[in-house]
């Protein structure tokens, strides 16, 4: 299997963490946003979405990060994706929370906006823009402090998908020095996700993302 990738996108990073805890071979094919290489006609042609990551399976193709993990850990048989329908049903449930609440309204709304190019705002906009969605995007923290203040993982005991999906989103506030201090289970089992053996090799290029940037002046967040 071949996966199209970005070693620093916030989609890819769980794919690649997945994958090499799970010991699932891909060949991977850099395909770097900066360097604006999803915008060439060949990878358009594959994804016209134009977006990272892209899975490749025998001719068949597959986009979506977390349709991507699903497919993969039911080709590995990982017990990170459990077959009972209620649990699989939570970890479906927990993903497209990350996938659509958490992203919109914190990724996109609080942090992208401050270090892609492409999102950029004028400062008034910016400002304004964070006052309306500040609120919803703490508010989904709280629910994910409040999920693992009963629970070490997003859905219980074990790792699962979930978590894989999650913690590269809940870590792309660490671009603009975020101040995760208000919600202190998100903070431990960020810390818990970081300790796994395959972090540092497969999230060492969103590291170096972190060092590039310091963006934080641009429009502080406001304290929880
Ligand atoms: N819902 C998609 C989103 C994919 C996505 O937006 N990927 C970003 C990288 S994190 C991308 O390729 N952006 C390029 C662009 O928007 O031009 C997924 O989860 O795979």
């Amino acid at each position: 299997m071949r996966l199209y990738y970005d070693p620093s996108s916030t989609t890819c990073r769980p794919v690649t963490l997945f994958a090499a805890e799970a010991g699932i071979d891909l060949d991977y094919i850099p395909v770097i946003l900066f360097q604006q290489e999803h915008l060439q006609p060949w990878f358009a042609e594959l994804n016209p979405n134009q977006t990272v990551p892209v899975l490749v399976d025998d001719g068949f193709v597959l986009t979506e990060s977390s349709a991507i993990l699903k497919y993969l850990a039911d080709a590995a048989g990982s017990p990170a994706y459990p077959p009972a329908p209620k649990a699989r049903a939570r970890v479906n449930e927990r993903m497209d929370w990350f996938a659509t609440l958490f992203m919109h309204n914190v990724c996109y709304a609080l942090i992208y906006p401050r270090v892609i190019p492409h999102l950029r705002m004028s400062d008034a906009t910016l400002a304004e823009y964070t006052k309306l969605m500040q609120p919803r995007g703490f508010q989904r923290l709280g629910v994910l402090d409040a999920w693992l203040a009963e629970t070490p993982y997003v859905c219980g005991d074990d790792i699962t998908l979930a978590d894989y999906l999650g913690v590269s989103a809940a870590t792309l506030g660490e671009l603009i020095d975020f101040d995760y201090s208000p919600w202190p289970n998100v903070q431990r089992w960020i810390a818990a996700m970081k300790a796994r053996p395959a972090w540092s090799q497969t999230q060492c290029a969103f590291d170096g993302w972190k060092s590039a940037i310091r963006t934080a002046s641009r429009g502080e967040l406001q304290p929880a």
